[in-house]
């Protein structure tokens, strides 16, 4: 894809461009930028050109921003995040400067298709799923409702892996985003600051023998240098500042050892300070505890902290104001070592007694919590965490003895205690980052209202206790910038004609959409743009998969990664159970659908990978039945990612969200086809709950148990093998799975994962099935009349504009941040 554009021999003259045109400074930005003349360059020129001309708008912008707050004095925040799942950046940042269609022109007077180089443009893919994402969507939402906001995450080699699919089976394979440059980053390497690791610390103890004055001798050291990426907010108005952090080596004696001779010497340390930052961890709500994770972690939190004090002190006295202008946010606990950081830098470099820097941190930072699995939550072995990091062993052993010192004094038990404690006893000792995040911080928030109740029941249900007001909740949101404007352009105008402008500078007033629903021309023109987006899919399929669909048949899409509590499995079995039916049942009038999955397994979770390969299995005995005349498809498309999402959630008409109730924190793909008009078949699980009030009970599909249930039947013994049995389609489905229907070459096959079901279902696969299958021929139901359907599809666009993420960064700026938004 990546040949000349412009063939020499069609083009033997340059295209020209009048002087002071867009085009004629795409041209300049070619040859002097880029270094290219037109006839010669390829696309990734063409973009790279393009991308320069519309970056140094951007920048000035930026400059103003930065300045604008300066001058303000204002308070800044930082968001900490060890993933930025950005996407393309293009389309984005073109349209939120108001020149995308300007562009397109200028190009195409030039001969090139803006939407050919667009898909030149790679994935920044620095995240794994919905945590990263989020961050992207914060980042945009942050500068869009003018809050001044750095980003600060790694800038990985090779974010995460691509998939290929061979023979069923996910294959990984290595990243590599940079391949051609990143026209949109800046290389700061003025901006570089010393990161230690290991190595002694020189103890000194105060009068009352608290850790104080301590000085920490490194064993090792790297350098983090800074490359940001200015993200640009709506309409341009305010850009922010995404600062990615790389590590080099810096070791001036190392350097010596080079020149004397030592080549190989040099370069090991040298590679091992490139390893820090080499590669994402690509593991979703799962713990890698390798210690290079914990590396990462401290370096980044490390080069922000130094980096944020850096700029406070160049404009305040001292660090005592930092609360004040400073509300630093922690992405999860990925960053919570930060907080013992920042402990470190106002005790031992800023001559801050103990109380003082506590008060001061704990005023500072803020945390999302974004998971209760218990395999997510963070925690360190003692003596990784100490080897690493001595001297913020020490500090978070002060930390604690003042944390349980207080709990005790408020009257909390033992229990209650060793709940609270940064200190995991429990067979190794760990330190537990949950624990060291919440106690370091003023507010601790969840990301959807049923998540935020069970954190107060569950997890930090004693930490709530001792602190009552500092959990809160703030439902997540998506950017209707990507997820709406940019990923279904069609709808956005559709959407203008009729309610004009205003919902694209407030999205709340998209509700005008509303009384639309009952117009039967507008419906008419809404299943129109629906219908073209899902034929825009069937062409993606065809070229990459080479499988013909029919766009007029239902499109049920489940794109997310792939985990047993999301149960794709249970969507799996259901499709099982479907094709059961419909070849023992020709005669009943069956509604066409394909089923759609997608989504990266982490490469270590054996049962996500067999699920994988049993979709594949599934697929392909389906598909190629003659039996099923084409009523049922089942297609696994490879390597899901933010451009393929931006594809499939404007092309779907049914969207799947049926973890098992309690397990997800929130979801946010829910969200974004939700706002494109697809209705959810769906558990009372995280948003999905908030999502039903606001789209109405007509309007979203709910089945199973809720997350008061499936406790209950966990406590009361659930007997999954019971389930099954009472469920003549169920048993059936899993009887054809494990009788190797789909997995002839090797019928044992799915032996562990469907037979493991009879013992434990872990997930309570069993007990929704027949919920869940009752649903999907609900959901057929309601597809036959077609204009009810589209009825319903609209409500769900006209209703979902509060779960944009300004409102849910407004309220982070209101209620968390104290910054005015
Ligand atoms: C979410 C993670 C996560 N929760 C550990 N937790 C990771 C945990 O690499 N790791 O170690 C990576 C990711 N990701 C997701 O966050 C939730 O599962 C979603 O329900 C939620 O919508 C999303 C954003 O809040």
């Amino acid at each position: 894809m990546s040949g000349q554009i412009l063939p020499k021999k069609h083009h033997p003259i340059a295209p020209q461009a009048a002087p002071g045109t867009l085009a004629d400074e795409i041209l300049k930005a070619l040859m002097f930028r880029v270094g290219k003349n037109a006839n010669v360059a390829t696309g990734h020129d063409w973009l790279n050109a393009s991308i320069k001309v519309v970056r140094d708008r951007i920048v000035t912008s930026w400059i103003d921003s930065t300045e604008r707050t300066y001058k303000a004095g204002g308070k800044r925040v930082y968001y900490l995040s060890l993933e930025f799942l950005i996407g393309r950046l293009m389309r984005d940042a073109f349209s939120n400067m108001g020149m995308l269609e300007e562009v397109r022109e200028a190009l195409a007077s030039l001969g090139v298709d803006l939407d050919v180089i667009a898909e030149l443009e790679p994935d920044a893919a620095l995240g794994n799923g919905g945590l990263g994402r989020l961050a992207a969507c914060f980042m945009e939402s942050m500068a869009t409702v003018d809050v001044p906001a750095h980003g600060y995450g790694i800038r990985y080699v090779h974010g995460l892996f691509r998939q290929e699919i061979h023979d069923g089976n996910q294959v990984e394979l290595p990243e590599t985003w940079l391949e051609h440059g990143n026209p949109w980053d800046f290389d700061r390497r003025e901006r570089a600051y010393e990161i230690g690791f290991g190595g002694t610390v020189e103890a000194q103890t105060n009068e009352l023998g608290q850790p104080s004055g301590n000085i920490w001798r490194p064993q090792e050291r790297v350098l983090a240098t800074a490359y940001d990426t200015p993200v640009v907010g709506w309409r341009g108005k305010r850009v922010n500042t995404l600062r990615l952090w790389s590590a080099i080596p810096i070791d001036p004696i190392l350097l010596d050892a080079f020149n004397a001779g030592d080549h190989i010497g040099a370069l090991k340390e040298s590679n091992k300070a490139e390893a820090l930052t080499r590669v994402l961890y690509p593991a979703d709500s799962h713990l890698a505890g390798q210690e290079l994770r914990l590396r990462q972690e401290y370096f980044f939190s490390a080069a922000s902290l130094q980096d944020i004090i850096n700029r406070h002190l160049g404009e305040y006295e001292d660090l005592t104001s930092l609360p004040d202008k400073a509300a630093i946010h922690l992405n999860d606990t990925h960053p919570a070592v930060a907080v013992a950081e920042l402990m470190r830098l106002l005790l031992d470099s800023h001559g801050f007694q103990f109380e003082a820097a506590w008060d001061i941190t704990r005023r500072t930072f803020g945390y999302t919590n974004h998971t209760l699995l218990p395999e997510a939550l963070e925690s360190w072995p003692i003596h990784v965490f100490e080897q690493l990091l001595p001297r913020h062993m020490q500090i978070v052993y002060a930390i604690n003895a003042e944390l349980l010192r207080e709990a005790r004094d408020k009257g909390l038990d033992d229990g209650q205690i060793r709940n609270i404690s940064l200190i995991g006893e429990d067979g190794e000792r760990r330190v537990r980052m949950g624990n060291l995040a919440f106690a370091g911080s003023h507010s601790i928030n969840g990301v959807s209202a049923l998540h935020t109740d069970l954190m107060k029941q569950t997890v930090f249900s004693d930490f709530h206790q001792l602190y009552p007001n500092r959990i809160n909740n703030k439902t997540n949101g998506i950017t209707q910038r990507r997820w709406l404007f940019q990923c279904n352009p069609a709808l956005t105008s559709l959407i203008r004609e009729t309610i004009g402008d205003r919902f694209m500078d407030d999205i709340e007033a998209l509700q005008e959409l509303d009384r639309f629903a009952d117009d039967a021309s507008f419906r008419e023109k809404f299943a129109a743009v629906k219908r073209a987006n899902k034929e825009r899919l069937t062409r993606v399929v065809s070229e990459r998969m080479g499988l013909n669909l029919d766009p007029s048949a239902l499109f049920d899409i489940q794109v997310k990664r792939i985990h047993e509590y999301k149960r794709q499995l249970l969507n799996i079995i259901e499709a099982v159970a479907l094709y059961d039916q419909i070849r023992s049942h020709p005669e009943r009038d069956w509604v066409p659908r394909v089923k759609f999955f997608g989504g990266k397994a982490a490469p270590s979770y054996f049962n996500a990978k067999k699920i994988i390969k049993l979709a594949n299995d599934v697929g392909r005995v389906i598909n190629n039945d003659p039996a099923v005349r084409g009523l049922l498809k089942v297609v696994f498309i490879p390597n899901y990612n933010v451009s393929l999402a931006e594809v499939m959630m404007p092309a779907a008409d049914l969207s799947e969200q049926i973890s098992t109730a309690g397990m997800e924190a929130s979801g946010t793909g829910n969200m974004k086809f939700a706002l494109n008009g697809a209705l959810t078949i769906g558990t009372l699980d995280g948003a999905n709950v908030e999502m039903k009030e606001h789209v109405g009970d007509d309007n979203i599909v709910i089945f199973g148990l809720t997350a008061a249930e499936v406790k209950d039947a966990r406590t009361n013994g659930y007997n999954p093998r019971e389930a099954i049995e009472n469920s003549p389609e169920l048993s059936q489905a899993l009887s054809a799975i494990l009788s190797g229907v789909f997995s002839h070459d090797e019928p044992e096959r799915y032996r562990g994962l469907i037979g493991g079901l009879y013992e434990h279902d872990t997930f309570m696969c069993a007990a929704d099935f027949d919920s869940y299958a009752d649903a999907q021929r609900r959901v057929d139901d309601l597809w036959r009349d077609s204009a009810d359907w589209n009825r319903r599809a609209v409500h769900n666009t006209a209703r979902m504009g509060w779960f944009s993420s300004d409102r849910t960064i407004r309220q982070y700026a209101g209620e968390i941040w104290d910054v005015p938004a």
